[in-house]
């Protein structure tokens, strides 16, 4: 029998680098958002804060041996939560398994994430444009998972400023980039108003970094 519905929604290559999975976390949904859960008692989602003193409008977190940070000492990747002063939970095996099977899909062979970074959007919360530049190993991609209430997400070049690609990224997705895309910049519009039936109302997103 064909696969009607997954041909409805392929699986493409945005711009060089950069490949949108349809719905490859769909599978696991479940035991996703049941490890995340478990992630978010041990190490809360916040608020951080710039270096220049500006309150992120997304909550976030971490899981792996190192966890993202910012405030008023810089960005950098930390092995502990400086809000518990504890190691990060580690990244569950359910994470794990589908960043490196996105991470094949893709043609990114032998991925091995060392660090999970949680974004909780609600409405209204965006993210700025930005590079992810602080990550030792720069050949290493990036593995993105959607879930929740969807979002646009902007895609642009080498500069802050300039044209951008724009692509909803609903629940499920999985968008997996590196090589030419590795520095590009991107960043999410605000989060429009909903409810989603699983995860209620907000946007997560889990991105998968090398960043050792
Ligand atoms: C987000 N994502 O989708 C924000 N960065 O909520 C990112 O900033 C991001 O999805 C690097 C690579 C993939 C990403
Ligand atoms: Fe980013």
């Amino acid at each position: 029998m064909l696969d009607l519905f997954s041909r409805l929604q392929p699986s493409f290559q945005l711009c060089p680098g950069v490949f949108i999975l349809r719905e490859f976390a769909g599978p696991v949904e479940q035991q996703l958002l049941c490890d995340m859960e478990t992630i978010l008692a041990a190490a809360p989602l916040r608020h951080m804060h710039t270096p220049g003193g500006r309150r992120l409008s997304v909550a976030m977190t971490n899981c792996g041996q190192l966890g993202w940070v910012s405030d008023a000492q810089g960005y950098r990747y930390a092995a502990f939560d400086p809000q518990t002063g504890v190691s990060w939970p580690s990244i569950p095996l359910s994470f794990l398994e589908l960043a490196q099977q996105a991470a094949q899909a893709a043609n990114f062979s032998e991925f091995m994430p060392d660090s999970c970074l949680i974004n909780c959007y609600q409405p209204g919360a965006k993210m700025t444009m930005h590079q992810d530049k602080d990550e030792s190993d720069l050949s290493a991609p990036i593995v993105s998972v959607s879930l929740g209430l969807p979002a646009t997400f902007k895609m642009g070049g080498g500069q802050r400023t300039g044209p951008v690609h724009k692509v909803m990224l609903s629940h499920g997705d999985v968008m997996v980039w590196g090589n030419e895309a590795r520095l590009a910049y991107h960043g999410v519009l605000p989060l429009k108003e909903g409810v989603h039936p699983l995860v209620g109302r907000r946007r997560i997103n889990l991105t998968f970094r090398k960043a050792r």
